[in-house]
């Protein structure tokens, strides 16, 4: 629980939480402890690692690179379960919840339960739901699963709902890494005034702006990723933050 304890002190104190998406098989060595020894400067709360595809197998030591460099946690967002290791601080447990793909529902979980209980990991259950995003997102694509159209935020309402009546703990709702439209508000605004768990919304968040207006909808964390791939972009990690943490400010 020290993570999910952690993440929901953030929501309280800060409004909503910043998390910053690292995909090891595009940052590592040196660039990779710079970049997060800055993000922890700039604010962020914590970081995903992982993706629904990985070609390399540097996982392990990726995160040993960001422990050195910072104190923010390292929480694993797998693709699959090589990409289960035991030195991060939590794991988020992600059900395909929109899909009806059994294996992405529970099926790996399965396989992933013994796996993760040997390594003591904490596990942050999510009910993980793909929002079409206007062009075919690898996450679709390697889940072999459709997504809930972005005009029917009533369906992600009431998968939303269904999931926390499963006792999830977070929903997780991603227009997918690079896609072209982030997430509606319209959407975040019904499944977070739908359900009382806390609301991660990621994928084709590109400017601090769009990632405000999200929390403004209800969105309670946020994800970024591919916008920091591109060096010239760290400099805004602060003002990334800064509009994620908006009970901070509105006080100052
Ligand atoms: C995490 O997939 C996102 O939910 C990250 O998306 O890479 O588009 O920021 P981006």
């Amino acid at each position: 629980m020290r993570i999910y304890n952690y993440i929901s002190q953030i929501i309280s104190q800060k409004g909503a939480c910043y998390f910053i998406l690292i995909d090891p098989d595009k940052i590592t060595g040196e660039k990779l402890s710079k970049f997060t020894k800055h993000c922890q400067d700039s604010g962020a709360d914590a970081f995903l690692i992982g993706g629904s595809l990985m070609l390399g197998n540097s996982l392990p030591s990726d995160i040993e690179i960001i422990k050195k460099s910072c104190t923010l946690p390292v929480i694993i967002f797998p693709g699959g379960l090589n990409q289960i290791v035991p030195n991060a601080d939590a794991l988020l447990y992600i059900s395909l919840i929109s899909g009806r793909n059994a294996d992405q529902i529970i099926g790996k979980h399965v396989l992933a339960a013994p796996v993760i209980r040997k390594m003591n990991l904490e596990t942050l259950s999510t009910g993980y739901m793909l929002i079409e995003s206007g062009n075919v997102t690898t996450a679709e694509y390697m889940s072999g699963s459709r997504p809930i159209p972005r005009n029917k935020p009533e369906i992600a309402a009431a998968t939303a709902l269904a999931a926390e009546y499963m006792g999830m703990k977070f929903i997780y709702l991603e227009a997918g890494s690079g896609a072209l439209n982030s997430v509606p508000s319209e959407m975040i605004k019904m499944v977070s005034s739908a359900c009382s768990i806390p609301v991660i919304v990621g994928g084709g968040i590109r400017n601090a702006e769009t990632a405000r207006e999200k929390v403004i909808n209800g969105a309670k964390i946020i994800v970024t990723g591919n916008y920091f791939e591109d060096e010239q972009n760290w400099d805004s990690v602060k003002k990334f933050s800064d509009a994620i943490h908006i009970k901070k400010s509105i006080e100052v």
